[in-house]
């Protein structure tokens, strides 16, 4: 069957169905040896995978006009403290007067959503109401408007996390930078009113520096350093956060990523713990916006945490998935299924 496929010329893509278990999961991946390319393993019962076949089928279909295959946006939100100048962000990143700036804290009260078209993108950028520090909030309306802001986050792919620089960074920063990434989104750490510092050559450095160690669960998360007033590098602020975006569509193909997870593993085979130690058989992506990947081991319960780490750092070093949280999911493998 599989000769008759390759001589007819024509794209072929294995679909390996019922395969809702591990078991059958692990089954797909010896469609390998048909030579005919990455086995998609699919449920057709419940749905599963299917997805991603379509998405691989589309890829080789001609293209559509541009405006037809582009129908998705992008959800891009600006958050941060009161003050710290988002909508002056908004309103450089338009060059339009857009949403009121004024020097009084909780000026912007409604998430304002704005819609444009960057780079063949269709984008919605949405300004927010300052977030204040937990427990400062009163009930009534400021309570509603940091709801709103939040909520905001929950509809975008990307966050603007705005930190004033003669400030730096705060907790709630950190607790807000938290809540991003709770959610799966991505991340882009903007600092502000650059111009309002004193600087030499350091600065930029040790404010990155000062950042990173602020924020070490960030560390794959770009840094950028802006005035919304004089217009300095914001016109970095729109292609970085596509590069993210990209970054949170990316796959990493089944060989690539087993091979750099195998090397990882050699260069630094994890201790063992009561006698036993971590085996890694098997992973592929499973999903992509977050980018997640199911790993398949002996017993998940021999994964530790900076193990964990390790390897995410590692696939990482391959591929950066910059500002972008991923997901590694482990799951034991069934017994009686060769090794
Ligand atoms: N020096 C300096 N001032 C800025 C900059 N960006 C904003 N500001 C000033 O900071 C104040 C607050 O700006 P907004 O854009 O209203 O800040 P916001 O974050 O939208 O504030 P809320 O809506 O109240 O949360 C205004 O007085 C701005 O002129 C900047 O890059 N440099
Ligand atoms: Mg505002």
């Amino acid at each position: 069957m599989a000769e008759v496929l390759r001589l007819s010329a024509k794209a072929i893509f294995i679909a390996a169905n019922k395969t809702e278990n591990v078991e059958g999961q692990l089954n797909a991946v010896e469609f390998w040896n048909l030579g005919l390319g990455e086995p998609f393993p699919i449920s057709g019962y419940h749905g599963d995978g299917v997805g991603d076949l379509l998405d691989e089928v589309v890829k080789i279909l001609p293209a559509y006009p541009a405006d037809e295959a582009e129908e998705e946006t992008i959800g891009i939100t600006i958050v941060g403290r009161p003050n710290v100048g988002k909508s002056s962000l908004l309103n450089a990143l338009l060059g339009t007067e857009r949403a009121i700036v004024s020097d009084i804290p909780g000026t912007t009260r409604d998430p304002i959503d704005t819609q444009l078209l960057y780079a063949g993108q269709k984008i919605t950028l949405i300004d927010t109401a300052g977030i204040r520090r937990r427990g400062s909030v009163e009930a009534g309306i400021e309570f509603f408007s940091v709801l709103r802001s939040l909520r905001s986050i929950d509809r975008a792919d990307v966050a603007l996390l705005l930190i004033d620089a003669v400030e730096g960074v705060t907790t709630q920063d950190a607790h807000v930078a938290g809540y991003i990434l709770e959610k799966n989104k991505s991340v882009i750490i903007v600092v502000n009113k650059w111009d309002a510092l004193e600087k030499d050559n350091n600065t930029m450095l040790d404010f990155t520096n000062k950042v990173r160690d602020d924020l070490k669960f960030l560390s794959y998360v770009p840094v950028l350093f802006i005035s919304a007033l004089t217009h300095q590098r914001v016109n970095r602020v729109l292609p970085t956060a596509m590069e993210v975006v990209e970054a949170r569509r990316h796959r990493l193909g089944t060989s690539e990523l087993n091979q750099l997870l195998r090397e990882a593993y050699d260069a630094t085979p994890p201790t063992s713990r009561n006698g036993r130690r971590l085996r890694i058989y098997y992973a592929t992506q499973v999903s992509n916006e977050p980018p997640t990947f199911l790993v398949f081991v002996n017993d998940p319960e021999l994964v530790h945490f900076s193990y964990e780490r390790y390897l995410e750092n590692q696939m990482r070093a391959h591929y950066p998935f910059s500002g972008t949280p991923i997901r590694l999911v482990f799951r034991e493998r069934s017994s009686g299924k060769g090794e």
